[in-house]
């Protein structure tokens, strides 16, 4: 039997790594090279068919983006409310937005959401020649999460640009929520 959900979600990151690009190549398979920072939060959905263990599983995913700067701490705590699950966008490009993850974004979410599902993001991958940090980094950032959390989040190494790997990291994302709600 197929079974209904609605999920609200969440993309959380430094401003500029992509969460709007990400959500665009996503939602609409559009991809623009102009910086158009968010004011605010932007809403998108998209239907989707997941697979658990149990069932097959029809979501509507309800897409927050909101803005990454961090002086907007109240609306961005805001947003988090009533969510169940979040990307979490780090650039490769740019070390610190990797740092700020584990500094800033994860837990100003968890005080919020509590522990729910997670997917950590490398977007930009189509820059190798200035990346920051690799792969092999990335894993280490959730190995460590692992360690103090007892949840091995899942990793994606994607680009908005080219497509890779962006559909298959909402998608993870989902089958994760499912699967933490029991479906
Ligand atoms: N090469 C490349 N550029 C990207 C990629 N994703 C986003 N960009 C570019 O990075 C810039 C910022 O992208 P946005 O999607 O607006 O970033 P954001 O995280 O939504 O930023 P805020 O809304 O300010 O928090 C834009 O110029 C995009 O074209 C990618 O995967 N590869
Ligand atoms: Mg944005």
């Amino acid at each position: 039997m197929t079974k209904r959900a609605v999920q609200k979600v969440i993309l959380l990151g430094d401003g500029a790594v992509g969460k709007t690009s990400l959500v665009r190549k996503f939602v609409h398979n559009e991809f623009s090279e102009n910086y158009i920072f968010t004011i605010g939060v932007n809403i998108s959905d998209k239907e989707m068919l997941v697979k658990t263990d149990k069932d097959d599983v029809e979501v509507k995913m309800l897409i927050w983006d909101i803005l990454g700067q961090k002086d907007f701490h109240r609306t961005q705590s805001e947003s988090f409310i009533g969510t169940v699950g979040a990307l979490l966008v780090a650039d490769i490009t740019r070390k610190e937005t990797l740092d700020n993850l584990e500094k800033y974004w994860i837990p100003q979410y968890e005080k919020v959401a509590g522990k729910v599902p997670i997917v950590i993001l490398a977007n930009k991958s189509d820059l190798k020649d200035k990346a920051q940090f690799s792969e092999k980094e990335l894993k280490e950032f959730v190995e460590k999460y692992k360690k103090a959390t007892g949840i091995t989040p899942s990793y994606y190494m994607t680009s908005a640009k080219t497509g890779k790997d962006v559909e298959i990291a909402f998608n993870g994302l989902a089958t994760r929520i499912a699967k933490y709600k029991g479906m």
